[in-house]
């Protein structure tokens, strides 16, 4: 990993320059920035602060989370032991009182925040998250790793998991197999929850897994994930059951037919991924693509963006939409994920995770 006062750097270089100090608080809710710009791989540091300025990081969190965080803290980092709220106030205050601090809006409750201007008494607050995001993107040595190892096993579970398909099987089935095969292959947790659609349901793009059974010739199509030190993975495969006896139905043929557009399409934006480009560039041409295959047979039924920034969240900030102007940088890792959706008849998606190179798109 980056040290962590380089990634600390990045930050404050996005940031506005006359912003002094940074206050990143974990909420019950956990703020990424916080498994960021900590480095923590364990534990869940509720209302813990992240104290950051141009030369130090301090760390104020309770007795609870202490000895992890002294076991895991960089070298770099205090770690303050906070014992009641009078404590906080004073920490927080000798940081900040007079200063202009930044904080992620998104994740500060209106509570915690009345609680920062009261005890910091900052002389200003301003919102940071666009620098934290623009930091985020662009992933280091350390995080390209992990993520690799998290879209290596879900690769893995996906071309597993075809041996457990069963005709009359429920998704929730499939979806349970799924997961314990992820885990055993070394996720630490789904990244999200896994997504099984059989039949006409892979029409739905975020459909639950439910107790619908598998009948020959349907699409099965699976969306997962796997976790591997805070760093997700997010893949797609569909398959059409049975297809080795398939080959005259015709239905079999028009759901082939929508596979091999949306495969040629996800190729197709590979190839053009480039730095430079913008994010929107890279939807446009896997949507033209699809919308003028076939005298225009699937036009509009590519319903969502192609792609998104994965690290730390699944959907780690921008990405390939039809308004990115996101500019492609090396070291952006983004899902490439076109998809064509046939509502009561079914749908394909294929998904895989990129990494931009100088010179292209390196399919992880
Ligand atoms: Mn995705």
């Amino acid at each position: 990993m980056d040290s962590l006062s380089s990634r600390v750097k990045k930050v404050f270089e996005h940031c506005d320059k006359s912003l002094e100090q940074i206050i990143i608080v974990n909420t019950g809710a956990a703020d990424p920035n916080f498994l960021y710009l900590s480095g923590f791989t364990s534990g869940l540091f509720e209302y813990s602060y992240l104290l950051l300025s141009q030369g130090s990081v301090t760390l104020l969190t309770s007795v609870l989370e202490y000895e992890t965080a002294r076991s895991e803290a960089s070298k770099e980092m205090k770690v303050i032991c906070i014992n009641s709220s009078k404590e906080l106030s004073e920490h927080l205050e000798k940081f900040a009182d007079g200063k202009k601090i930044g904080i992620n809006e998104g994740f500060v409750p209106y509570l915690i925040y009345k609680g920062i201007k009261k005890r910091a008494k900052p002389k200003k607050i301003v919102d940071i998250s666009d620098a934290l995001l623009e930091t985020r993107i662009i992933k280091d040595d350390e995080e390209i790793a992990r993520i690799r190892k998290a879209v290596g096993i879900t690769k893995l579970a996906l071309v597993l998991i075809q041996k457990e398909f069963v005709e009359g099987m429920t998704e929730l089935q499939l979806a349970s197999k799924f997961d314990s095969l992820s885990s055993s292959l070394g996720s630490e947790e789904p990244s999200f929850k896994t997504i099984v659609c059989f039949g006409k349901n892979a029409a739905l793009p975020h459909h639950f897994p439910d107790d619908t059974k598998l009948r020959r010739g349907d699409f099965i199509l699976i969306d997962a994930g796997a976790k591997i030190r805070n760093y997700c993975s997010d893949l797609t495969r569909t398959f059409i059951f049975g297809e080795e006896v398939l080959k005259e139905n015709k239905d079999y043929l028009e759901k082939k037919r929508m596979y091999d557009t949306v495969k040629q399409a996800q190729l197709k934006a590979i190839k053009a991924i480039k730095p430079g480009l913008k994010g929107k560039d890279i939807h446009n041409i896997a949507q033209e693509y699809i919308d003028n295959a076939f005298s225009g047979e699937y036009r509009g039924r590519f319903i969502h963006s192609l792609g998104h920034s994965i690290g730390i969240e699944v959907h780690d900030g921008q990405g390939f939409s039809p308004n990115s102007d996101l500019v492609l940088k090396p070291g952006m890792i983004i899902s490439v994920e076109p998809g064509i959706y046939l509502p009561g008849f079914g749908g394909v998606r294929i998904e895989d995770d990129i990494l931009i190179e100088d010179d292209g798109a390196l399919v992880l």
